[in-house]
């Protein structure tokens, strides 16, 4: 019921981390309505804490709520609702990341982001309002300091505080109507779905309970929801349990694709169902997100060629929802995006080559990455087929629509493609080159340029 993107059959959603609002209208315009991108994700729309303290202005301060006023550090409220129209109107739904399982950090005080105070020690937040009894008693949580410690208890790990952020509690009907009502506010301005943030804190009937209190979208349907359940086979909760509340995120997925991004003849084992990993129809996956990236074991893009060739694999690959991370150079895993002196967050500027200057990385404008969303819609619903690796080249079709093929460097190889006849652009290149394939579907394979040695072909428009 939650499954459904609501973007016309398109098939990619990119994380546009810490881009404010304004940028994101432009992007979906200039890039990512015309490449074929289903959505944006977003950072967390609504009011956060302003943190000063411990780190100066870290992206982290958007995990600690403070209201659901919708000012944060990408933008007002205005700006949210022109970007969520100006995305739609060139088919690029947003999806919001919701953080409901929580609100700001012990010793965190107010003001917030939009002027609303609060004071986390004493459980108020007047934006909302939030007060002491909506929070989960000491006396629910099984651990002796408050937070949770144990993943082995999910008592301990829903019921607790998630490194000391004050822990809502979604079984009251009270809390439940303030998110819903969060949600339904975003529903009316055109938002199409959401990435519920520590979704594995939350009981999975608290949040069905939201769910049955948020409206459908205004063209008709569900919102579309996935779900941020770490699994790792490393404790009592399962994405399963999910599995009815939307699509889960498939973290095991993150190390299955490193690992075969530098053996390539391991990709084909990406999805292991005997790891427990979710069903493709249920499974969100994606090469890294923000939190990986500062030490989750993921690739990045500071792994470069590697890392693309994950991107690509996945996008070319028919398994799950897929997401691409778009991030910012850091050095430090606490910093910030990039910013002017007074901490506002610094536009994204775009080169004449297509690549993002003032700091951003714009991982989604890389050509074996971006270019790959076309594909990925083309090829929905198709197998994969004709399987190859050898001589260092991956291979596969789908169906009889599409053709890819990777290596890790520059490669010259007649490959069977179970494509018709014809001469096909290589999306990869934007046309750099032609791939002809004759009467058997076989073809001379090679990348337009060696330095990114990918070639992907479908039988149809990218349109
Ligand atoms: C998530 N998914 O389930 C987010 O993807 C992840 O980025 C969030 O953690 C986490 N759940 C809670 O929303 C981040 C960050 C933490 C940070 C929290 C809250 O990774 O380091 O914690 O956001 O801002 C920070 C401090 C931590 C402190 C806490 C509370 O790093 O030391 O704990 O605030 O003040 C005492
Ligand atoms: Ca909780």
């Amino acid at each position: 019921a939650y499954h459904d993107p609501h973007c016309d059959g398109r098939q990619v959603i990119v994380h546009l981390f810490e881009w404010k609002w304004t940028d994101i209208a432009k992007e979906c315009e200039r890039y990512l309505g015309p490449k074929g991108f289903c959505g944006v994700q977003t950072s967390p729309a609504n009011e956060h804490a302003i943190v000063t303290t411990d780190a100066m202005r870290p992206w982290w301060e958007r995990y600690q709520p403070v209201s659901y006023k919708l000012v944060s550090r990408s933008g007002n409220e205005a700006q949210f609702k022109d970007m969520v129209q100006r995305c739609k109107n060139v088919g690029v739904r947003i999806f919001v990341d919701v953080v409901v399982n929580h609100m700001a950090g012990l010793g965190r005080v107010g003001p917030g982001s939009g002027g609303s105070q609060f004071n986390s020690d004493n459980l108020d937040f007047p934006g909302v309002p939030f007060s002491k009894q909506n929070f989960n008693a000491k006396s629910k949580c099984p651990s002796g300091d408050g937070n949770v410690n144990d993943y082995n208890n999910p008592a301990n790990v829903r019921n607790c505080y998630l490194v000391g952020l004050t822990d809502l509690d979604q079984s009251q009907s009270y809390v439940q109507d303030k998110i819903a009502g969060f949600f339904n506010h975003m529903i009316d301005i055109g938002v199409a779905g959401f990435r519920v943030d520590a979704a594995k804190h939350m009981w999975p009937n608290d949040f069905k309970a939201i769910q049955g209190k948020t409206k459908n979208l205004p063209e008709g349907g569900r919102p579309f929801f996935y779900q941020e359940v770490i699994d790792r086979n490393d404790g009592a909760i399962k994405v399963n349990e999910y599995f009815d509340l939307g699509y889960v995120t498939e973290f095991r997925y993150l190390q299955k694709v490193r690992d075969g991004a530098n053996d390539l003849g391991r990709l084909g084992g990406v999805y292991d169902p005997g790891w427990g990993m979710a069903p493709s129809d249920q499974a969100f996956v994606f090469v890294d997100n923000h939190d990986t990236q500062r030490g989750g074991g993921s690739l990045t893009y500071k792994n470069g060629a590697e890392f693309t060739r994950a991107n690509a694999f996945t996008l070319a690959y028919n398994y799950g929802f897929t997401r691409v991370m778009s991030s910012y150079y850091f050095n430090g895993d606490a910093e910030g995006p990039p910013h002017n002196s007074d901490y506002s967050t610094k536009d994204v500027t775009i080169k004449s080559d297509g690549s993002c200057g003032n700091g951003w990385v714009c991982e989604h404008r890389w050509k074996p990455i971006g270019n790959m969303a076309a594909f990925r819609n083309y090829v929905a619903g198709t197998d994969v087929n004709n399987w190859k690796y050898e001589g260092g080249v991956l291979s596969f079709s789908r169906g009889n629509k599409g053709f890819f093929a990777m290596s890790n460097n520059d490669f010259n190889k007649n490959i069977h493609t179970n494509l018709p006849a014809g001469e096909y652009c290589d999306l990869i290149s934007e046309c750099g080159t032609k791939i002809k394939v004759d009467g058997s579907g076989n073809a001379q394979v090679k990348p337009a340029s060696g330095s990114d040695p990918f070639v992907a072909i479908i039988t149809g428009d990218v349109g």
